[in-house]
Parts: structure tokens; C-alpha cells; sequence
């Protein structure tokens, strides 16, 4: 049985107590009623089928933490038909809609100027880089860089939030993401930044040049380039937003400046005889055609896709985890979360040494 909702304070919220050494701290419930204002916005999340139980984690965590409040809609995609196995593990996650969508052939296929056996070729040279010897996962980050936000499933859709297979959320969110995104203008916005492996994009900086010479008008004024770059444009130095999370907003990507860039890429080849994966795609594009202003960090999203973490660790943020902020992937020198919070004149990331010691 139900139990009766408690009646809403109108005071503020109280900071949470601590003990002494500051390490004990309450758990506050989400706030029981449902929101008044929605963002138009759904989950997406592209899955096999024999990846099951890993998105029925997923959708759990995510419902647990925040959507039970919200109920934005899932929408779930596959590049084969999904079984009604598949279908019937995920339908009782929420209560919310879910659709569940197959990709268009033409968007997990070869285009007309690739050639499959020069595509081959690069796979067997490449059998020594992470995913570089799979066919599937090229089409899938060519599908997850330029089409899924195209499926006829997401174009009602303003923004999405991207989730995967296996992902853990691990604080309550008592507040909307999406409103927070649709309130700020902020159209791009990551939990976890990191540098990419240079062996699977090769020339993917020097595509990107050839565009920024073609396009210059697509660039946007006050953008991130020394996010991505530590000499001015010349070099790509690797950062990236992981983009397995990822809230953004997909009017922005299915505009001009995103397809060209897209098509520029394409075109080049590289999804195909190179490796080249959709978060250096996305955060290349996010940091060259938006204004650093348009993309945010969400500190306070505890987050986990194998091996890193996002944790925060700020005393009234930790009182809503259950994470280690110790492990907080954003605080190791390897991470770019620094660079992009100071580059966008962010307060930085708060270590658990300063707040617990
Ligand atoms: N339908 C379908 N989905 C796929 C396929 N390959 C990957 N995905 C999905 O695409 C997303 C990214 O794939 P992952 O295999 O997680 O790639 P990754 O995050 O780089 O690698 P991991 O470290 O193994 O998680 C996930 O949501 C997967 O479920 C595929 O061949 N078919
Ligand atoms: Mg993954």
C-alpha cells in the first residue's frame, strides 16, 4: 500500500546534517508531486536485443532516480526487429510511453561512395585498436553521429537524453535536466570528458580543418575550440564529452551547421576506414558550432558506463548518491572537465579531500 505523500514545505530546503568528521549525511526523498512544466523531451536508446536485462537496468535506474516523476517517454532503437522477448522484459520498467523503433536500412548501410572492401581492408589493419576489427560498431557511431535523432520515432522531439545498456545513475534528481537545458539555452551537455584514442581518427582533424575553411560561416562566434585544441586549431588534442550520456538538443542537430558538418564527415570516409566514434564527432561539433555558453556540465548527474564515474562531491549533492566521489573520473588529470569548466569561467570540480578532510 501507498503511503500518504508529505505535505510540501514552503520552506526552504534545510542543508543536510553531518557528523563531525562531516561524513554522515540524510538522504532526502524526491519531491512527491508530480511536475507541473515538462520540456518536450524523450529517452533514446539504441540496444540489440540481447541486451535485455542491461536496458531494463538502465530504464530501472533512470525511473528510480528521476522519471518516476516526470514520465518523459522512452524511445528505444534497434537496427533489427525487436522480439517481443526483448519488448516484454523492458514494458513494465515505466509507466511511461515507450516506442520502440527499427533503423532504416539506409542508415546502417554502406553509402553509394564507400567501398566495402576497402572498408574491410582498414577493419583487419585496425584489429589491434578498441572495436577497430567491427563492421556493426562503425554503423553504429555513423548512425549514433548523424541519424538517430532523424528516426521518425525522435522528431517529435525537441531534446533527448541518450542512455545505454549497463549504465548505472546512482543520485536522485529533483529537479528536470531537460528544463534546466530548455531554460538556460543550453543545447549540449555531458557528465564525463575525456581524451579519445588517437589511432581510431586519424584524419579526423584535418576533415574537420578542410570544413572550418569551407564552412567559416557555420562556426560559432565565443565557441569551444581551445576545448579541442591546444594550439589554436592546429592540432586536435583529443577531448571529448562521452557521449553514452548525453542531453542535447536535437533541433540543433538536425540543423544546418550540425548536417554539414555531418555530410563533410561522411563524405570523407572516415566512419568507415578509420574508426571514427560519434563522441569526438559530437563534441567537435558541439564545441566549433555552438558558443561554449550553449553546453553545460551536469555535476550533480552521479553517473556510471564502465570503467569511469561521475560523482560529485559536495556535501548537499553527496546526501542524494550512493557513489564514491573519490572515483570521480572528472577529477583525474586525464580527464578534460577542468579545461572545459575553466574555459567556460566554471567554478571547478570540488575534490572529496576539501569537503570530507
Ligand atoms: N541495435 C544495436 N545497437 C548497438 C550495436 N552496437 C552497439 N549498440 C548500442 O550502441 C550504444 C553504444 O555501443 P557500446 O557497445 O556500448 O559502445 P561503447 O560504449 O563504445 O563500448 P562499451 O565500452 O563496450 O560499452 C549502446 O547503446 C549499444 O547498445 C548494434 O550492433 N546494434
Ligand atoms: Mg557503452
Amino acid at each position: 500500500m501507498n503511503a500518504a505523500p508529505p505535505k510540501e514545505s514552503k520552506k526552504k530546503a534545510a542543508t543536510p546534517k553531518r557528523d563531525q568528521k562531516n561524513t554522515i549525511l540524510i538522504q532526502k526523498p524526491l519531491p512527491p508531486k508530480p511536475p507541473t512544466r515538462r520540456a518536450n523531451a524523450a529517452f533514446v536508446m539504441l540496444v540489440r536485443n540481447s541486451d535485455g536485462q542491461g536496458a531494463r537496468s538502465a530504464i530501472r535506474q533512470i525511473e528510480d532516480r528521476f522519471n518516476r516523476n516526470f514520465q518523459y517517454p522512452y524511445v528505444i532503437l534497434n537496427d533489427m526487429p525487436f522480439t517481443e522477448e526483448f519488448k516484454e522484459l523492458i514494458r513494465p520498467m515505466s509507466k511511461a510511453d515507450i516506442t520502440f523503433g527499427l533503423v532504416p536500412r539506409e542508415h546502417w548501410s554502406y553509402p553509394e561512395w564507400i567501398s566495402p572492401t576497402k572498408a574491410k581492408e582498414a577493419r583487419t589493419a585496425m584489429a589491434d585498436v578498441l572495436y577497430g576489427w567491427s563492421e556493426s560498431y562503425r554503423h553504429m557511431c555513423r548512425y549514433q553521429s548523424g541519424f538517430f535523432f532523424q528516426h521518425e520515432a525522435m522528431l517529435p522531439f525537441d531534446y533527448y537524453w541518450r542512455i545505454e545498456p549497463d549504465v548505472e545513475y546512482s543520485c536522485d534528481l529533483d529537479f528536470d535536466p531537460f528544463l534546466y537545458m530548455q531554460d538556460n539555452n543550453k543545447k549540449y551537455a555531458f557528465t564525463v570528458s575525456l581524451p579519445e584514442y588517437m589511432a581510431t581518427i586519424p584524419s579526423l582533424w584535418n576533415v574537420t580543418k578542410d570544413f572550418m575553411d569551407k564552412y567559416p560561416h557555420l562556426l560559432a562566434e565565443n565557441n569551444a575550440l581551445d576545448f579541442i585544441s591546444d594550439d589554436g586549431g592546429k592540432t586536435y588534442n583529443t577531448c571529448h564529452f562521452w557521449s553514452n550520456f548525453e542531453i542535447a538538443d536535437a533541433r540543433w542537430m538536425r540543423g544546418e551547421a550540425y548536417q554539414q558538418y555531418f555530410e563533410h564527415l561522411d563524405q570523407a570516409g572516415g566512419f568507415f576506414y578509420e574508426r571514427w566514434g560519434d563522441a569526438p564527432v559530437h563534441s567537435i561539433a558541439a564545441a566549433l558550432l555552438l558558443p561554449i555558453d550553449q553546453i553545460h556540465f551536469f555535476k550533480e548527474i552521479g553517473y556510471f558506463h564502465a570503467p569511469f564515474y561521475n560523482c560529485p562531491a559536495e556535501p548537499e549533492l553527496q546526501a542524494k548518491c550512493h557513489c564514491d566521489p573519490s572515483r570521480n573520473v572528472n577529477r583525474e588529470r586525464m580527464s578534460c572537465t577542468n579545461r572545459f569548466l575553466e574555459l567556460a569561467g566554471e567554478k571547478g570540480m570540488v575534490f572529496p579531500e576539501e569537503v570530507f578532510d
